[in-house]
């Protein structure tokens, strides 16, 4: 069922901020994502003209945040795209399995926070646009 993931399934969520003079702290607990972390990495020092993802993954869940700078992430399920700018460091896109995503248009110094269900599997990744469009219509046919 997860692999027939929309596009409208993936949503920002907002992450609870403590504001404080000093500055604020973001903190992402259990109750805020609908998945336990099993890995996090971040995206940095991303040239203006580059592009990252280009794939799609089979079950894994993620949730992007733009802890600094800002980007854009297009979403695609097969039938719809959706593009999203992040530029907030307590808002965070939630991506779900079977979506294939393009993050572009990074701004000077921006940060990717990565949260991830599962540690990295590379048999996760479908890579090849037409392969996972293959993949999206063989699960909504059974
Ligand atoms: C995603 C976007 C937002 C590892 O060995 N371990 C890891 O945990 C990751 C994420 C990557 N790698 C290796 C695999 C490749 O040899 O690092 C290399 C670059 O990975 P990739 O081309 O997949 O990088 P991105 O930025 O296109 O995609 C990454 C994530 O892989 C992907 O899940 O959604 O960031």
């Amino acid at each position: 069922m997860k692999h027939l993931s929309k596009v409208t399934d993936c949503t920002i969520l907002d992450i609870p901020k403590i504001k404080d003079p000093r500055g604020n702290i973001a903190v992402i607990e259990e109750a805020v994502i609908p998945f336990s972390t099993k890995r996090v990495y971040y995206l940095y020092d991303v040239p203006s003209d580059a592009s990252r993802g280009g794939h799609a993954h089979k079950n894994l869940y993620q949730f992007l945040i733009a802890v600094s700078g800002s980007f854009d992430v297009m979403l695609y399920d097969g039938a719809d795209r959706q593009t999203i700018t992040l530029n907030k460091p307590d808002k965070g896109l939630l991506i779900t399995p079977g979506i294939w995503r393009e993050l572009d248009n990074f701004s000077s110094g921006a940060v990717c926070l990565v949260l991830a269900s599962e540690v990295y599997i590379e048999e996760d990744y479908i890579r090849d646009i037409t392969a996972f469009e293959l993949f999206k219509s063989r699960r909504s046919d059974s």
